[in-house]
């Protein structure tokens, strides 16, 4: 019998791509650590960190690979992509240039990527439009202790500690003509229907959604791509780990692993 506390984990390896500045790090960090930062760095090569995220009868175990969108950075991608089971394509919904990098982006992992990947096309920044303001409160709605065990040598952004997403309101007000969205939601939706993509509006700001997109990630999934070992190997050259055996996103420091953002 699976006694609940004992499932193992079974480890996902998951890249984020799409132009730069779009918050492929935002969302990272507001799914390991709840947290969010106005003013982050731009990640240089890319960054590693896991997390865990529990459904119903297995805990799949997050190994995520945060790439750089700067385009110089654009010949190291392959290398996070390969053998992934599972790409986050982001783009910001405020700015259309970013959707066209990401159907780029879809291309390339569709020609050259593992054939089985799962790919989520995300919306990213719903905070600023006043409409489709995601439903926020049902962004990080932890469950009971999830603790991921800091046992292994990864540290899992474990402690769970719930304190939710208090999903700061959007900033318009009600139906203002300045909406900031270039990208609409049908737009975005049809494509990622007609490539076969799951498909999200989130906020790295808010919360809105984020721990539902990787947990839909994680429900799709079939095991059997899962990776059975440790994830580092591909593309560890180039990615930047911080902290002794801890891997981290890049986020600026004094960040801390406050809770994971999924289940
Ligand atoms: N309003 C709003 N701002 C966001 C959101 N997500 C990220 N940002 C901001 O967008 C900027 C870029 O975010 P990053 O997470 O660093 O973007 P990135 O995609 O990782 O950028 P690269 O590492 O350069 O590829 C930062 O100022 C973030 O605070 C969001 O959901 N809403
Ligand atoms: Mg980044």
């Amino acid at each position: 019998m699976a006694d609940e506390a004992n499932v193992k984990a079974v480890q996902v390896k998951l890249v984020l791509l799409g132009e730069a500045a779009v918050g492929k790090s935002s969302l990272v960090l507001r799914f390991c650590s709840n947290d969010f930062n106005e003013n982050t760095s731009p990640t240089i090569g890319a960054a590693f960190l896991t997390q865990k995220c529990r459904l119903e009868n297995r805990v799949v175990k997050f190994e995520i690979w945060d790439t750089a969108g700067q385009e110089r950075f654009h010949s190291l991608a392959p290398m996070y992509y390969r053998n992934a089971a599972a790409a986050v394509v982001v783009y910001d919904i405020t700015k259309a240039a970013s959707l066209e990098k990401a159907k780029a982006w879809v291309k390339e992992l569709q020609r050259q990527a593992n054939p089985n990947i799962v790919i989520c096309l995300v919306g990213n920044k719903s905070d600023l439009v006043s409409e489709a303001k995601a439903p926020a409160a049902a962004a990080v709605t932890t469950e009971e202790g999830d603790e991921a065990q800091a046992g292994e040598n990864a540290e899992e952004t474990e402690e769970s500690e719930a304190e939710a997403t208090s999903p700061t309101s959007p900033t318009s007000a009600s139906g203002e003509d300045e909406d900031p969205r270039q990208v609409s939601r049908e737009e975005a939706e049809a494509y990622a229907k007609e490539a076969n993509l799951l498909f999200f509006e989130a906020s790295a700001k808010t919360g809105a959604n984020v721990a539902e997109l990787f947990t839909e990630i994680a429900k799709t999934i079939p095991i059997e791509s899962a990776a059975p070992k440790p994830a580092a190997g591909a593309g560890a050259a180039g990615a930047r780990r911080q902290g002794g055996g801890q891997d981290q996103v890049n986020l600026g420091e004094g960040q801390q692993a406050k809770r994971g953002g999924c289940c």
